[in-house]
Parts: C-alpha cells; sequence; structure tokens
C-alpha cells in the first residue's frame, strides 16, 4: 500500500506530467549534482569559487523578484476566518482556477520532492513539510533553509503528519501566478513564481500562514520575529524576539557585532526572521527558529551593518540578483568595495554609473545559519531558548522614540497590533508609504487578524513570568531627514536598556504611551550623541500621537465586531492618556 507521501507524489505527478522524479536526500553528492545542472542550463552562474566557493548567482525572471502580496490568497471555507486583512479564494474556487495552471506544468522538466524539517530535527516543535517543485534553485535553496532530505523523511516514516506543497515555476506570467494557502487542509499550492517567498514553501507559506493558523488552534505562537540571546558582563545569556516588518533590518540586528563588546556585552543569533514559540511545562515562553539558514537582503550589507554575514556568505552561499564584478565576485549597492569597471548588473547587462542600481534593491543571499560567527550555541535546542523580551518595532521617520516600554502584556499586544512601517523593497508596490503592519504579520497571518490579537491577548495569562514588551525605532530623522540615531552594533545600548529594565535596575519616565528610557539610563559611553538629539530620539510629542490614536482607531473599524474589546479599551485608554498629557503640557 502506499504512503500518504507517495499518494501526494502521484497525484502531483499525474497532474503536472514531469518528465523525471528526484527524490531530494539532502546529501552533499547530490547538492554537487543540482549546482552541475543548474551551471549547465545557466540557472547559476559561477562565481569566483577562491573567494567564494560553492557559491552561484541565480538571475531571477525581472518581473519576479519579490513577494507578491497581491497574487497571495488565504483559502478558507469562511471569507471571515480571513480576514479583512488578507486576499481570499473559496478553496473550490481557488482549486478550479488554479487546477489547469499545473495541467501539464512541469512536461519536460524534473519534478523534485523536496521534504523538509522546519525546526530542530529533533523538536517536538517541529513540523514537516514536503515541497514538490519543478526548480532546482527551490530544491538548493530549500536545503540551506531547512532540514531538507533524510532527516524529514525519517521524522515522518510512513504518517500523513506533513505540510504538502505544491510549487511550479509555470511559465512565470505575473498573470498567472498564485500564492495559495489552505490552512483547513494544511496545503500550499504556488504557481508562476521563483522568488524565494513564494516558492520556498517552508519559509512564509508553511512557517508563517499555515503555522499561525496551527498555532492558535494549539495554543503557540508562530511570529515573524528574530530570536536572539544578548550575554552580559557575567556571561548570563537573556533572549529576546523581535519583530520588524520585511527589510527592516531584522538579520542585522540578530547578527549584531555588539558596540559594547569591551564591557562584555554580545549578541547571540538564534535565528532572524521566524520564531515559533510554546509555553513550557515551567511557564517560560520558549522560542525555536524553524529555519536553518538566512535568506537576507543583500544591498546595504556590508562590514559596518553586519560583518558576520559577510564573513558568512563567503563560501557555501546562493546569491539571487545581485550584480557580478570582473572578478566574479558579487556585489551590491552599500557593500564595502567601490563599483568597479566591467560589472554586469543583476539582469546581466553591463552596468554603468547613471544605469540604475547594479543589484536589484530586494537582491539576496541564501546561507546556511551555521557560517555565522555569531550563531548560539543553543540555536538548535530541542525545546527552545526563553524569552525575556518581546519587541516590536518599525521605520517611523517622525512618530515614535527610540524606544518604550509597555505597562503589562495587554498594552504590549496593543502596542503589537497598531504597528505600522514604511514599506520596503521586499513586497512589490510602492516603497516608503508608511502602511498598519501588525506585530509585522499583516502579509503572513493566516487567518481573521481580529482573532489574532486575541490570541496573542489569551496567550499572556497562559505564562508565568510573560516577557517584557517594548517597542523600538532605529528610524527617527531630524528637520532635515537625517537620522539621529546610529543604530547596527549600537543598538545593543537599546537591548542593554531592556535587559536592565527586566532586571529592575533601569530607570524610565512614565508617559502616555509606554515607559521612555530617562536619559542617564542609556549606556552611552563611546558615543558621540548630543543631549539634544537625545532628547529628540526620546521625545514623546502628544499631539503627533492623538493623530496616530485616531488612525488606529480608523485601521481598526475593518475588523467589526470581530476585534477583541481589550483592543478597544486599550485604544480609548490612550487617547485618554494622550488628552490628560496635551492639556496639562498646554
Ligand atoms: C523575508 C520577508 O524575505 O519578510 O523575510 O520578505
Ligand atoms: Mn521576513
Amino acid at each position: 500500500m502506499s504512503t500518504p507521501l507517495e499518494n501526494f507524489v502521484e497525484e502531483s505527478a499525474r497532474l503536472t506530467k514531469p518528465s523525471k522524479i528526484v527524490w531530494c536526500d539532502g546529501s552533499e553528492a547530490e547538492n554537487a549534482r543540482l549546482a552541475a545542472n543548474m551551471l549547465n542550463d545557466g540557472t547559476f552562474i559561477e562565481l569566483n569559487q577562491k573567494t567564494y566557493k560553492n557559491s552561484y548567482l541565480h538571475r531571477s525572471n525581472p518581473n519576479d523578484v519579490a513577494r507578491t502580496e497581491n497574487l497571495t490568497f488565504i483559502c478558507t471555507h469562511k471569507k471571515e476566518d480571513a480576514g479583512p486583512t488578507n486576499n481570499w479564494m473559496a478553496p473550490s474556487e481557488a482549486k478550479e482556477k488554479v487546477r489547469p495552471l499545473f495541467a501539464g506544468a512541469m512536461k519536460g522538466r524534473t519534478m523534485y520532492v523536496v521534504p523538509y524539517v522546519m525546526g530542530p530535527a529533533t523538536s517536538p516543535y517541529s513540523k514537516v513539510g514536503v515541497e514538490i517543485t519543478d526548480s532546482a534553485y527551490v530544491a538548493a535553496s530549500m536545503r540551506i533553509m531547512s532540514r531538507m532530505g533524510k532527516a524529514a523523511l525519517d521524522r515522518l516514516g510512513d504518517s500523513d503528519n506533513f505540510v504538502p506543497g505544491l510549487h511550479s515555476l509555470g511559465d512565470l506570467n505575473p498573470e498567472r501566478r498564485f500564492i495559495l494557502h489552505f490552512p483547513e487542509e494544511k496545503l500550499i499550492w504556488s504557481v508562476g513564481s521563483g522568488y524565494g517567498g513564494n516558492a520556498l514553501l517552508g519559509k512564509k507559506c508553511l512557517a508563517l500562514r499555515i503555522a499561525s493558523w496551527m498555532a492558535r488552534d494549539q495554543s503557540w505562537m508562530a511570529e515573524h520575529m528574530l530570536i536572539l540571546g544578548l550575554e552580559d558582563s557575567s556571561g548570563k545569556v537573556t533572549y529576546m524576539a523581535a519583530a520588524f516588518p520585511s527589510a527592516c533590518g531584522k538579520t542585522n540586528l540578530a547578527m549584531m557585532v555588539s558596540a559594547l563588546e569591551n564591557q562584555g556585552y554580545r549578541v547571540w543569533t538564534v535565528g532572524d526572521d521566524i520564531a515559533w514559540m510554546h509555553v513550557a511545562s515551567d511557564g517560560t515562553l520558549r522560542a525555536i527558529n524553524p529555519e536553518a539558514g538566512f535568506f537576507g537582503v543583500a544591498p546595504g550589507t556590508n562590514a559596518k551593518t553586519n560583518p558576520n554575514v559577510m564573513t558568512a556568505v563567503n563560501k557555501n552561499t546562493i546569491f539571487t540578483n545581485v550584480a557580478i564584478t570582473e572578478s566574479r565576485e558579487p556585489w551590491w549597492e552599500g557593500i564595502d568595495a567601490a563599483p568597479s569597471d566591467g560589472m554586469i548588473n543583476w539582469k546581466g547587462e553591463p552596468w554603468t554609473p547613471g544605469s540604475g542600481p547594479a543589484a536589484q534593491p530586494n537582491s539576496r543571499y541564501t546561507v546556511p545559519a551555521l557560517q555565522s560567527p555569531s550563531l548560539s550555541s543553543h540555536w538548535e535546542d530541542p525545546e527552545g531558548v526563553p524569552i525575556s523580551a518581546l519587541i516590536f518595532g518599525g521605520r517611523r521617520a517622525r512618530l515614535a522614540p527610540l524606544v518604550y516600554e509597555s505597562n503589562s502584556w495587554q498594552h504590549g499586544v496593543f502596542v503589537g497590533a497598531t504597528m505600522a512601517s514604511e514599506t520596503t523593497a521586499a513586497a512589490t508596490g510602492e516603497v516608503g508609504v508608511s502602511r498598519r503592519d501588525p506585530m509585522a504579520m499583516l502579509p503572513f497571518c493566516g487567518y481573521n487578524m481580529a482573532d489574532y490579537f486575541g490570541h496573542w491577548l489569551a496567550m499572556g495569562p497562559k505564562l508565568k513570568n510573560p516577557p517584557k514588551i517594548f517597542h523600538v525605532n532605529w528610524f527617527r530623522q531630524d528637520a532635515n531627514g537625517k537620522f539621529m540615531w546610529p543604530g547596527y552594533g549600537e543598538n545593543v545600548r537599546v537591548l542593554k536598556w531592556m535587559l536592565d529594565r527586566i532586571e529592575g535596575r533601569a530607570a524610565a519616565t512614565e508617559t502616555p504611551i509606554g515607559n521612555v528610557p530617562t536619559p542617564a539610563s542609556l549606556t552611552l559611553d563611546g558615543l558621540s550623541i548630543s543631549r539634544d538629539t537625545l532628547d529628540d530620539l526620546l521625545r514623546v510629542d502628544s499631539g503627533d500621537w492623538i493623530a496616530e490614536d485616531e488612525a488606529v482607531g480608523k485601521f481598526f473599524e475593518k475588523f467589526g465586531d470581530r476585534l477583541p474589546a481589550a483592543i478597544c479599551q486599550e485604544q480609548k485608554a490612550l487617547a485618554t492618556r494622550l488628552t490628560r498629557t496635551s492639556v496639562v503640557t498646554k
């Protein structure tokens, strides 16, 4: 009798009609074969094997360079279960519409069966997925981003306990591109795109959209969060998880080289994009990183912004849509080296100054986590690491202070639910416009976000010592549009303040939005920052916040009666606190 996995493979092959089926085992030999085939057919371009060993450049179709949120759907029986922030199609309608796009789509192509584990191979919290794809680039990338092949088959055995995902490049026409999630039956269909966030189905599709649904049903949390450990001068490590919208510096923060290393403060990386968090038997919140690699944004990455990743990407790395120098090394805007003669841009054309960006703004590196010098020795702990702080943040040029602390779990959930950020190149659409992005999950929550807020509210009381919840903004600008905070390795100063708050050591000023550091409570030695700039960074302008709270109220209206009462209460309580202070300060 066939196993559920064999049935899935047979059914998919009957539909897509590949000329060949390859079951991926995740071995070195298989990886070398995949790379050789891709070099042969032009999917991979060889980089300088002396300086970038086993590393390759992939150029995607220029119409396929980012997540396409408008073509991403949550397919639930009831529209309300997907909620007002997701695109929705009924499951039967979605299948009827998209099945023809899969029919015969793999004719003349190889079908790769990619079994994978999201999470440490032996963790009780990990999940198995199986992606069927006709893209060798996807298979090779999944090998970096997950525990792929044998580890997954061993864990799965004959069981049906896996999330099936069917992926085909199709004809790469955005008119025929769909990323469909069927959370009720735990199924993913993706067609017409080879871009990571649309095509590496373990990442956003399984580990966030499908997992968030499972997490709600099973009382855990699947979040768009990095996980880091902050080591103090005594050697004690405190773990924090942080949610920022795409391309707002999660990878850089998670892999930071601390500016306070001389005082004994170091940052250890557990994960850079996704956290799965469970309530442990002792009542702590414990997080695992479901991924095994980093799929990071290349532009802006250099020895100052992320020295650890610059070391990590020197081998076994797939670069996508970066430029290539004459000596066959990858290049992107913001890398340390200046542009050189003879560079080829991300589209494969000769690059000259003035001919536009050499690297696509959302170009990426895909690198094994194990290659990062900052990787925590606990990054694969099956039980996860205990989380003491949750951090929300975004790009806010004007409104939010450098950091503030919420007053309670419920208030912290409100802070997360009201997050907003100026958009970046990680998704298609206009860059730089402000949008609401609750918990940085707007594009990734697999169900009604009002219920998601309810789930967050319900998790707090299950925890013995709920983590403190903070909000940060590294991106506040002065009147001339200049960033006021230096960011990167200096962000450790803000993490240290959080740690000091957790330990009851740091002072704070109460404001209507939460607790803001007193200037003296931040460790600023070695940093040249004027008192005026510091005051500006920490300022809470009641007028601006009154307008913000009104905008938040408008945003919440779309959830109607489904919005939890506690969130409405927090919104009204903030309005009251703000009006009181603005009256006092007038
Ligand atoms: C990512 C994203 O690639 O959030 O992680 O877009
Ligand atoms: Mn992300």
